[in-house]
């Protein structure tokens, strides 16, 4: 029933593992050095993250073709300069950007992207791996087995150096899920989001004599932060924050890592990128808590009015101090002065504290975490540490 993942080391649907580590162990002499076969049409071709005409391409193929809702009302638009910067965290490579394009003209039609991660996972010793996203092949090419040619070519490059485990994430269910987590989203800007039908008017609301001002009366936000010592990240606060987060993350059984250069890369503030908050104790000037969140918006298909969606999903963060439902009302209001229709998140870390305080609501998504090569106990959505994007 899957061709393809039931040949790769990745437990079976049914199976229940209740040990961590690897599942296969391999040497460097067992990878081919030579890429796989493509239909006679296609080529190979390495994205090269400085040019802005490939660039360009990658950004059109995703923006026609990658991941839509259930209803295919949305789908992700990941901005140029959101996919440089998802691209080339340090230690990227460009073999890991792969592209496939049509010999006679050149076009993009397919792509995957692998950049390297260090991640901890069920409290064991940190595991180098590659973090796998961006699988996309061309509406016009779908279902004619590209994807598994795209996922055997990453595997075999990142093989190549030396590297043996990945993590990603998908909608789709495959052999086999660590955790099955779902988004939540709270809505900043009701009568757009009602609008373009991403939600709808409260049930409740029905029946009063203006429900859309019930609604915006219900998700009105405050104008300014609240918490005393809430404000952007700066580089000075870079080695404090990195530390203090890698200590909060150890408590999940999936986590990164980050190098001070890796947490630079990631949470410094790029306009319409990446966006990270801090409050500092106005007495001891230490920072006690940490927030951020990323900026994607989604093309709204078909519509009139509105062409996208200005979404921003929660990213890491850390309470220390601060209670964690007042950090995320700080974020929401700093996301909305900063102009998005939505805040996204998911049932991961400790989400669940805030989740129906802050106002979210259940999505019709859901988001499985996946390790290649690596087997652990089912984990609770509560257990994962990582977000993607
Ligand atoms: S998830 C987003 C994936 N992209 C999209 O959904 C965009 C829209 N869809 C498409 O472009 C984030 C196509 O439908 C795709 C499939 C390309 C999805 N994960 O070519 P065929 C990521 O990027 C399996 C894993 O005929 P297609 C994470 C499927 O089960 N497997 O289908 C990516 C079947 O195999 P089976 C997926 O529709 C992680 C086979 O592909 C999958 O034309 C990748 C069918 O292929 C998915 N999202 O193209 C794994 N979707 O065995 C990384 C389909 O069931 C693994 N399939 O017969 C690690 C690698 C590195 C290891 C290093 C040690
Ligand atoms: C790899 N890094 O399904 C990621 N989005 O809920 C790839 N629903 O936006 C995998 N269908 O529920 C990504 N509004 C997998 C996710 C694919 C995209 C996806 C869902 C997540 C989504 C929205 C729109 C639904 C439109 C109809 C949704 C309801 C929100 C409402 C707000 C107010 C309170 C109640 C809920």
């Amino acid at each position: 029933q899957h061709k393809f993942w039931d040949e790769q080391p990745v437990p079976k649907i049914y199976e229940e593992n209740e040990e961590s580590g690897a599942i296969e162990e391999k040497t460097l002499d067992q990878v081919r050095k030579d890429p796989l076969a493509l239909p006679d049409a296609f080529e190979w071709y390495d994205i090269d993250v400085n040019s802005d005409e490939d660039m360009s391409n990658v950004y059109t193929l995703l923006e026609q073709n990658y991941v839509e809702d259930d209803d295919a009302m949305f789908r992700f638009a990941y901005p140029i300069p959101f996919l440089r910067w998802a691209l080339t965290p340090p230690g990227w490579r460009r073999d890991w950007h792969i592209a496939v394009r049509v010999k006679a003209n050149k076009s993009l039609v397919a792509f995957i992207s692998g950049v390297p991660v260090e991640v901890r996972v069920d409290q064991k010793k940190i595991v180098k791996m590659a973090e796998i996203n961006f699988l996309c092949v061309h509406k016009k090419l779908r279902e004619k087995r590209l994807a598994p040619k795209l996922i055997a070519e990453v595997t075999r490059r990142v093989n190549l150096t030396d590297v043996w485990q990945a993590v990603y994430t998908a909608g789709v269910l495959v052999p086999k899920p660590v955790s099955k987590t779902r988004y939540w989203h709270r809505n900043l800007n009701p009568p757009k989001l009602i609008d373009i039908g991403f939600s709808s008017i409260p049930r409740t609301y029905a029946k009063f004599r203006d429900p859309l001002d019930m609604t915006i009366k219900y998700y009105k936000l405050p104008e300014k932060p609240l918490t005393v010592g809430f404000r952007k990240m700066t580089k000075k606060d870079v080695p404090a924050v990195q530390k203090l987060l890698n200590d909060y993350l150890r408590r999940f059984k999936v986590h990164p890592e980050f190098t001070q250069d890796d947490f630079k890369h990631w949470f410094l503030t790029r306009d319409d990128v990446i966006h990270s908050f801090v409050v500092q104790d106005p007495e001891t000037k230490r920072i006690t808590d940490f927030v951020s969140f990323y900026s994607l918006p989604s093309s709204v298909i078909g519509h009139q009015k509105h062409k996208l969606l200005k979404a921003a999903y929660l990213y890491f963060y850390f309470a220390n101090s601060t209670p964690l439902v007042q950090l995320i009302d700080d974020l929401l209001i700093s996301a909305k002065a900063l102009d998005f229709d939505v805040l996204n998140c998911l049932d991961i870390m400790d989400n669940a504290q805030f989740i129906e305080k802050c106002k979210f609501g259940p999505g019709d998504g859901n988001l499985y975490y996946y390790l290649y090569n690596y087997k652990i106990p089912d984990l609770k959505p509560e257990q994962i540490g990582l977000t993607m994007l």
